[in-house]
């Protein structure tokens, strides 16, 4: 090999990596915040691994929101069985992009976290049973 191909193969090979290690870091920064929720049949929002369950995000960083959900005992005429509204905690408005309703079985939501940090409450949207108020937990933007 001459001189001139093993230096052309150096180079080929540190810009591969370079690359590989670009895409990778790049892959990285812009995984989603993956949640994973259960919308359960006794009215009540589950976090594997939580006895109160709550969502904790980075201020506008993209969410997935895997949501399980299990029919309580009334849901809507459209076959919705429960909702998720984003609400800000200090007046109670609604988060723009984040009303969502849920039927039976797993589904995905792509999400953008709020841009404001702060306290937010998500509370469900169906009248999913008697406990339905209940059915709300607490959700923190932070910066
Ligand atoms: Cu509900």
């Amino acid at each position: 090999m001459t001189m001139l191909a093993r230096f052309c193969r150096i180079v080929v090979l540190v810009v591969a990596t370079l690359v590989v290690r670009a895409a990778y870091m790049h892959a990285q920064e812009t995984q989603p915040h993956l949640i994973d929720l259960v919308a359960d049949s006794d009215s009540r929002y589950k976090i594997a691994g939580m006895r109160t369950p709550e969502i904790t995000v980075k201020a506008g960083e993209p969410v997935v929101l895997r949501v399980t959900a299990h029919r309580g005992r009334s849901w809507n005429r459209d076959g919705s069985i429960h909702g998720f509204t984003l609400l800000r905690a200090k007046d109670r408005t609604k988060v723009e992009g984040w009303d969502l309703l849920f039927k039976p079985g797993t589904q995905e939501f792509q999400l953008t976290a709020p841009a404001e940090p702060g306290e937010y409450v998500a509370q469900c949207t169906v009248i999913c049973s008697e406990e339905h108020e209940g059915m709300h937990l607490k959700f923190t933007v932070l910066p």
